[in-house]
């Protein structure tokens, strides 16, 4: 396999979502900037272009709202052909955006970029230091609960479908739900996609939200979906972590941040599903675990929790599909191999893992993952998503993300 010519092929891809100053994950199926999509779209962009790469992270901070909160998505410009769009979240403010967030990886991304070139970056970062210090704040004060990170809607989450918030969605009335076409169906199978349920609760947490004028507080109250999301919880931290270390690079203060540390250190422990043996997601309207094993729950090493004891889970996984790690244990009866976050292995979600399991000496494992990444990528493209059991591509192509993490991890 020649990797030069991958290589190029991932730059291609990046340019050919480049929208000047920001990315689009791929063009039609979602043609704004996501939050996520763009944090990773940066540490691709360092590979070869630190300028382009902080200019991302500046234009995703556009979005950023006055009370701190950045955005899961950013409607630069006006393009059809994505349901919600700027009109159905009906936010008076410029740039339009979303009213919800989503995983908060941006600080860790940036600290990537720096890395990358710190001569350059230098400035930068000192621009970008506060406006991700006051989006953490918005974290701790609004979502941080018993030290764990809850979302209001699976969007949030950037697992749209996962298992993990079925048992909250059930309480959610679609009643009242607005009528509308989905346009993702149109650029992917079905099959492929959460179902027509889901999407109705989606809206209708969309409309309570709008109806509660995006006002944490009256959400936090009257939302029957509230979930403690073990990926959320574990990024964040990592990324409080990485925030600490820009901090004293930069002669700023750290007490604020070490504390934030501390108290989701002390979430990690709520996180953790003794009678299933793994780290879980937990819905806040109940307190009951979702018994849910997905990819995030792999993400431990990654926030630098150094706990082995799903290792036991991992290597079962990895002897039961042939490309870690599936979004969802294969042994789970919901385990849908093409149905997106049910199933299908996702190559940034690899990266975060892989990453994780490195750094915390796991190498042969971390390895494992990235050659599973690298083959999918090189013989099936720069897929959304890949099914885990033969690798077939799924969802959208020429996705940003997935060239990103070639670029900077896999290759
Ligand atoms: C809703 C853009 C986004 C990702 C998410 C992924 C998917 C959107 C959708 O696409 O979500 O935000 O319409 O399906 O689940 O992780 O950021 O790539």
């Amino acid at each position: 396999m020649n990797y030069d010519k991958i290589d190029k092929k991932a730059r291609k891809v990046m340019e050919t979502n480049d929208r000047g100053l920001y990315t689009v994950p791929t063009k039609g199926l979602y043609p704004y900037q996501w939050n996520w999509d763009s944090a990773f779209a940066a540490w691709g962009f360092s590979s070869f272009d630190p300028k382009r790469a902080w200019a991302e992270l500046e234009t995703l901070f556009q979005g950023q709202w006055d009370t701190g909160m950045v955005p899961h998505i950013v409607f630069h410009k006006q393009s059809y052909g994505y349901f919600p769009g700027p009109d159905v979240w009906d936010i008076p403010r410029v740039p339009h955006t979303s009213g919800i967030s989503q995983p908060p990886i941006a600080a860790t991304m940036a600290r990537s970029v720096y890395e990358a070139d710190k001569h350059y970056g230098r400035v930068h970062m000192e621009l970008l230091f506060g406006r991700l210090v006051s989006w953490h704040r918005w974290w701790m004060r609004n979502r941080v609960e018993d030290g764990m990170v809850a979302i209001t809607h699976p969007w949030e989450s950037g697992r749209d479908n996962a298992l993990d918030w079925d048992a909250a969605l059930a309480g959610v009335d679609t009643s009242q739900v607005c009528e509308y076409h989905r346009s993702d169906t149109d650029h992917v199978d079905p099959s492929m996609r959460p179902s027509q349920l889901d999407y109705d609760r989606y809206v209708a947490l969309v409309q309570l939200a709008r109806e509660s004028n995006w006002d944490e507080k009256t959400i936090a109250e009257k939302s029957p979906f509230r979930v403690a999301d073990v990926g959320m919880t574990f990024m964040f931290l990592r990324a409080c972590r990485d925030l600490l270390s820009i901090a004293a690079e930069f002669d700023q203060g750290t007490d604020e941040i070490e504390g934030w540390i501390q108290t989701l250190k002390q979430g990690v422990k709520s996180h953790w599903n003794e009678a299933r043996g793994f780290y879980d997601s937990v819905n806040l309207r109940t307190g009951a675990f979702t018994n849910t094993l997905s990819s995030a729950s792999f993400l431990n090493w990654y926030a630098g929790i150094r706990d082995d004891r799903q290792l036991k889970h991992l290597h079962r996984i990895l002897d039961q599909v042939r490309y870690g790690i599936p979004s969802l244990d294969p042994e789970d009866p919901h385990f849908d191999k093409l149905r997106y976050w049910r199933g299908p292995v996702w190559g940034m979600m690899n990266a975060l893992i892989g990453i994780g399991l490195a750094e915390t000496g796991h190498t042969v494992l971390a390895e494992r993952l990235r050659k599973d990444t690298q083959e999918l990528i090189a013989e099936h493209g720069f897929y959304e998503y890949f099914c885990p059991v033969d690798g077939a591509s799924a969802g959208g192509g020429a996705f940003t993300w997935t060239a990103a993490i070639w670029l900077t991890w896999a290759s």
